[in-house]
């Protein structure tokens, strides 16, 4: 097949995926972005208990999650559509619907700072592996402290 025509398809491919996410209930996408996120708190929380020292560390478990976490980091964001806004099950604060730039702004960081943690593994950088962490913690919270209800 010609390459046009394979960038063609694969571009019909994407502009497919994204429908499918603007079309979704609601309530799935909520659902949908809140797995992704539990997800994240299940790979994220071993990490930090190993850099703080509360269990031993192991290296093959810390490169292993870090890299479900530079894929699950990317799937949060398009459930939040604005659609969403009025689904009761959430913490998300309407403010997202409104500042686009900036929430997209604070999801760019955090995958930026995950991706920095997954090269740290990879380094076997013990040190470099809690520096990147403690960012990646600081990413999440600076979104939450923003955009999430208590
Ligand atoms: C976690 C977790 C979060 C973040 C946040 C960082 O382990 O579940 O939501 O870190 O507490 O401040």
């Amino acid at each position: 097949m010609k390459k046009a025509a394979i960038a063609a398809i694969a571009a019909l491919g994407l502009t497919v995926a994204l429908d499918a996410a603007a079309q979704a209930k609601p309530e799935d996408l909520v659902k949908q972005r809140k797995a992704a996120f539990t997800l994240t708190a299940k790979y994220f929380g071993p990490i930090g208990a190993m850099v703080q020292g509360k269990a031993p560390y192991d290296a093959a478990i810390v490169t292993r999650n870090a890299g479900f976490l530079e894929t699950l980091s990317k799937m949060p964001w398009d459930g939040f559509q604005a659609s969403t806004a009025d689904v009761k099950e959430t913490r998300a604060k309407p403010e997202i619907y409104k500042e686009g730039d900036k929430f997209k702004a604070s999801a760019d960081k955090m995958q930026a700072e995950i991706v920095k943690l997954a090269a740290a593994a990879k380094s076997g950088d013990q040190n470099a592996v809690k520096a990147a962490f403690g960012a990646v913690g600081q990413s999440c919270k600076a979104c939450h402290d923003a955009y999430r209800r208590d």
